[in-house]
């Protein structure tokens, strides 16, 4: 029932770009991850899910059939409908390169954009790719993150978009190289792994009332190893911090702290004997196929997209023996910087050209825990197309903890990304809100604001179709067209850093700092603290972590201006935490509201 008609509207509307179809059926199945089997999702029955490939300006049209026996939704990570490209911006203000509506029912957040997608249904979502660079789709129901549903997409930036290698040399030769490597890009998928299902997960926190903060496995691409070290082995791996928190004990079999430990779960009670083994502890080897990365030197350099699928635990990279120049994060240039290890935080991606000109050989890929609760690692290979002249094992840049394994390692500084090409915020705002990031009664349960934002809201109406849908003290308003800093403190210590992603368009990192954030504006902090703000040229991303809380609260401050109308979801990308309702909504432009289109309104999209 008006279909065609809808057809026909969707054919003017679009006629002028090329609309790429992708469809993908998920399937509970059990299935074999780092040589263990449990139950997980399967995208077009692979884990993990196939990559979307894409050219600047296409119109995307993104089927789902779910065949799980349970609701699920897809989100499209740091997709902005509206936001078009800005090479050509460069003055204050510059983010409003906007020609074109937005689609916020497209987000694929439950209560929020959209129903859930229940058992034997379909949902269409439909996008236009505004921006160029490196993205992924992923679960948004529920823990379902964690169970392995999750694709790398890369959109091709349009010949318009001024690239920044001309900032690494001027040989135009490599310059041809660098730009053929971009052409040629991969997503290498990095994840973490757990041998729990999101739904045990959570049945076991709320039945304990611990925060489930280990994992078992890290992967690349979906491969890796359950490795497991000695109680020796441990011990002298033991970072001196992890030691003057454990007092006399030890870390876990699986290097991780133990469930029983305040300072970590904070002075709640607990249950223990509802844990589940290998949740704190139990560790089993087990092997899986490793990643073999396989490049040609005569290319000089290859390019590698890494997008962080973790729903639990930082990850720091590095290639032994080389360099990585990162070009862009989260989907957009930056003056390239030259490091050999990079702290990867959950759901940011780094886009990074490796200089292929060592000795043709193997090299390891290194990955490990940047979290401070655990120490786990994973390897992969870079395998060099020509004959292998190294018989040797390659060098470090890193340590198992995440240290610096020698003097010359360089980590990158991710606060000091400069956007390329220039651009700033707006130097005001017109609106400040103040965020608190605390437990909430319960290990496991959070605030992001006033309240904690409790999972089952995920089943209520969507407040793009009700405004008045949830209680009030779960939500923020903002006018269309002004410009919105979120000040975000954390609260009590000891907590890790929280990866805090805000749906629809970036923001800027203008501040962060340890202490209370005591002033009423940012404008009043940068008088008086002027050097924890950059308004010049701050980071743009679209997911930033809050600073580490060990010795005492921090605080962070993210600016954005508000284009895109709509009911946008911001949380901690740590899939625990946002299932214990670190979360808040944000009704992006009330006074511009969108009219949602019948078919999204009544029904699925199509
Ligand atoms: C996975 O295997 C277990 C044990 O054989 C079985 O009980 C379960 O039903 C299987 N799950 C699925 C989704 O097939
Ligand atoms: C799935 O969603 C439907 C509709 O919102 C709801 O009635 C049902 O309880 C949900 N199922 C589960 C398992 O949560
Ligand atoms: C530019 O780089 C290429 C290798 O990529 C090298 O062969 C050539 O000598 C360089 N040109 C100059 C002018 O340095
Ligand atoms: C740790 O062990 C030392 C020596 O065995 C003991 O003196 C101290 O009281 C212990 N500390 C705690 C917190 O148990
Ligand atoms: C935690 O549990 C272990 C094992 O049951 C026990 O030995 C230890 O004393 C406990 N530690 C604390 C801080 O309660
Ligand atoms: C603790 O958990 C166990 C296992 O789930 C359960 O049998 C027991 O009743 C729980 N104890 C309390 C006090 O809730
Ligand atoms: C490889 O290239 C990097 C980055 O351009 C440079 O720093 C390094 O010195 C080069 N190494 C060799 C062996 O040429
Ligand atoms: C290098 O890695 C490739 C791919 O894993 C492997 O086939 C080859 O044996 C390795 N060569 C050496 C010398 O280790
Ligand atoms: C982790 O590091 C250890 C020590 O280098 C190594 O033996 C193990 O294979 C690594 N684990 C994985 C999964 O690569
Ligand atoms: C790591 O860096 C520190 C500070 O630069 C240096 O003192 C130390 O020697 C380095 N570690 C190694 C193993 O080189
Ligand atoms: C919107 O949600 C509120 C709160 O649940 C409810 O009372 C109201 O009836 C809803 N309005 C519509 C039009 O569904
Ligand atoms: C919202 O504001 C942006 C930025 O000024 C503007 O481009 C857009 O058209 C506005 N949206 C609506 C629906 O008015
Ligand atoms: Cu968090």
């Amino acid at each position: 029932m008006g279909r065609l008609l809808l057809l026909l509207l969707c054919f003017t509307e679009w006629a002028s770009a090329v609309t790429v179809y992708f469809s993908v059926h998920l399937t509970w199945a059990n299935y074999t991850v780092a040589g263990v089997r449990r139950e997980i999702i399967l995208t077009n029955g692979q884990y993990p899910g196939p990559g979307l490939r894409l050219n600047q300006g296409d119109d995307v049209t993104f089927d789902v059939y779910n065949s799980c026996p349970f609701n699920v939704t897809v989100h499209f990570h740091g997709r902005d409908d509206v936001l078009g490209p800005c090479s050509t911006n460069t003055k204050i203000g510059g983010l409003l390169g906007i020609e074109q509506i937005g689609t916020p029912w497209s987000d694929g957040v439950p209560g929020m954009s959209q129903r859930v997608i229940q058992a034997n249904r379909a949902f269409r979502y439909r996008w236009t790719a505004k921006q160029y660079g490196a993205y992924f789709y992923h679960a948004h129901h529920r823990g379902q993150f964690e169970d392995g549903l999750y694709g790398p997409i890369y959109i091709t930036p349009s010949s318009s978009e001024a690239r920044p290698f001309s900032l690494i040399t001027s040989n135009n030769t490599q310059i041809q190289a660098m730009l053929t490597a971009e052409k040629n890009t991969s997503p290498l998928l990095i994840s973490d792994w757990r041998l729990l299902t999101s739904e045990q997960i959570w049945s076991v926190e709320e039945a304990s009332g611990v925060d489930s903060y280990c994992a078992n496995a890290l992967l690349i691409n979906g491969k890796g190893s359950v490795t497991c070290f000695s109680q020796d082995e441990i011990n002298s791996l033991t970072t001196p911090n992890q030691k003057a928190a454990l007092g006399n004990e030890s870390l876990t079999d699986i290097a991780c702290f133990p469930p029983n430990f305040t300072a970590a779960q904070g002075d709640f009670s607990h249950n223990y004997s509802a844990l589940l083994p290998t949740m704190f502890s139990g560790c089993t080897p087990s092997r899986g196929p490793q990643q073999i990365i396989n490049v040609d030197p005569n290319a000089q350099y290859v390019s590698l997209d890494l997008t962080s699928a973790a729903g639990l635990l930082h990850l720091i990279f590095s290639i032994d023996e080389h360099d990585m120049w990162v070009y862009a994060i989260d989907g957009r240039y930056v003056e390239p910087v030259q490091v050999n290890a990079i702290n990867i935080p959950n759901a940011n991606r780094y886009s990074v050209l490796v200089p292929l000109n060592q000795t043709a050989g193997n090299y390891t890929i290194r990955m490990v825990s940047g979290s401070p609760q655990q120490i786990l690692n994973t390897t992969a290979v870079l395998h060099y197309r020509a004959r292998n002249q190294l018989n040797r094992a390659s060098n470090p840049w890193i340590t198992l903890t995440g240290g610096n394994a020698t003097a010359n390692t360089i980590f990158l500084n991710d606060s000091q990304a400069v956007p390329y090409p220039a651009i700033a915020p707006a130097p005001n705002v017109d609106a400040t809100y103040f965020l608190t990031i605390g437990r909430y009664g319960a290990s496991y349960r959070w605030t992001l604001g006033n309240s904690s934002f409790d999972l089952e809201l995920e089943e209520s109406q969507p407040l793009l179709f009700n405004e008045t849908a949830i209680p009030s003290d779960l939500l923020i308003r903002t006018n269309n067209n002004t410009w919105v800093d979120l000040v975000i403190q954390v609260d009590q210590p000891v907590q890790p850093a929280h990866p805090i992603h805000k749906h629809s368009n970036k923001h800027f990192v203008v501040g962060q700092g340890s202490g209370t954030f005591s002033w009423s504006s940012v404008a009043e902090a940068v008088q008086s603290i002027p050097g924890s703000f950059n308004l010049i040229n701050p980071p743009i991303k679209d997911t930033t972590p809050t600073p580490v809380a060990v010795f005492g609260p921090t605080w962070l401050v993210i600016r954005y201006q508000v284009v895109n109308p709509g009911a946008f979801l911001m949380h901690c990308h740590i899939q625990v935490h946002q299932s214990g309702g670190m979360a808040l909504a944000i009704l992006d432009g009330v006074d511009e509201w969108p009219n949602v289109p019948s078919n999204y309104l009544n029904d699925s999209g199509f």
